[in-house]
């Protein structure tokens, strides 16, 4: 199996690039891959090869021919619906093997299809699907916390979002941060408080002023399923956020958002409204590096093979 290693913004994408045949269309290729592979996601992931904050991308035919490829992402417990930064480490990652030239591609997702455009400068801007917001406000009863109060938004993943609550959002706060974070998130289950059709909420998103210096509009931390932190802004949760500002009046169609993540990298925002809908199509751009070429070797003998926990 030949992966390409990328980060986006300071959060990694494995892409697996040959080596495996997947059935056509991401939500067929979803299905095979947790049914009948699970193993390439853990063997991908899992301690040794990976850790906990690695995402991975598996590519295949997409069912759309007017797309590029279609992908399906995944992480250390699940496989994502929507992923942004995976989004821009894939389209990076084409590049890098010279699949792609500047330009819009059409990419096949599991939660949609979304138009990437690569520019000369190697920046990625990505339309994702259409987002929302849910709920305004809503309550929650936080063990050691007390209530916590949030917006509930859809941006391609379930996302509650939380401002001026909880532990500031510096790096020096990481653990109490994903002390809190995953301490709402299991609040929000027990409570029953979900997406739309009884969705899990399963990324928890705190906003703060950014720090001294960046040249931002907010800054975040971002709990991901499986407990990791997002290192970068988080495209999907910048779609959530970008749902919440328009719904609220706080941004304009076409104004520019900048939203720093923990590490301080930022993503460009901006929204497209849709005629006679609440929803809009939030736009996303980034920057991703390729750091990585690597040939994985399994070996039968290895009792990790497929990686710890598998
Ligand atoms: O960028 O959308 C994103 C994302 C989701 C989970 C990790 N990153």
């Amino acid at each position: 199996m030949k992966i390409i290693d990328s980060h986006t913004g300071g959060e990694p994408t494995r892409t697996v690039i040959a080596g495996i045949t997947l059935p056509k269309g991401a939500l067929v290729a979803r299905d095979f891959l947790s049914k009948e592979a699970d193993w390439i996601r853990t063997a991908l992931i899992n301690e040794p090869r990976g850790f906990d904050a690695m995402v991975g991308a598996c590519l295949c035919d997409p069912a759309d021919p007017t797309c590029v490829t279609g992908v399906v992402f995944f992480n250390n417990v699940s496989y994502l619906q929507g992923c942004l930064h995976g989004t821009i480490g894939v389209v990076a990652t084409l590049a890098h093997l010279g699949r792609i030239t500047p330009g819009d591609h059409r990419i096949e997702t599991t939660s949609g299809i979304v138009t990437a455009t690569l520019a000369d400068d190697h920046s990625v801007t990505v339309k994702n699907i259409p987002s929302y917001r849910l709920a305004t406000a809503a309550s929650v009863e936080v063990p050691d916390y007390g209530t916590v109060t949030g917006d509930i938004a859809w941006g391609g993943n379930w996302f509650f979002l939380i401002s001026g609550q909880g532990p500031a959002i510096r790096r020096e706060n990481i653990d109490d941060l994903t002390q809190f974070t995953s301490s709402v998130r299991q609040a929000l289950e027990t409570q029953g408080i979900t997406g739309a059709n009884g969705a899990e909420i399963d990324h928890i998103e705190v906003f703060g002023p950014p720090l001294n210096g960046l040249n931002a509009d907010s800054q975040n931390f971002v709990l991901c399923p499986g407990k990791a932190y997002d290192r970068s802004p988080c495209g999907t949760g910048t779609s959530a956020k970008l749902a919440c500002l328009a719904a609220s009046g706080d941004l304009k169609e076409g104004e520019i958002w900048r939203q720093a993540g923990i590490i301080g990298t930022i993503f460009n925002g901006s929204f497209q409204s849709i005629p006679d809908s609440e929803k809009i199509l939030p736009i996303v751009t980034g920057r991703a590096f390729v750091n990585g070429e690597t040939i994985l070797v399994l070996n039968p003998d290895d009792p990790f093979q497929f990686g710890i926990n598998s």
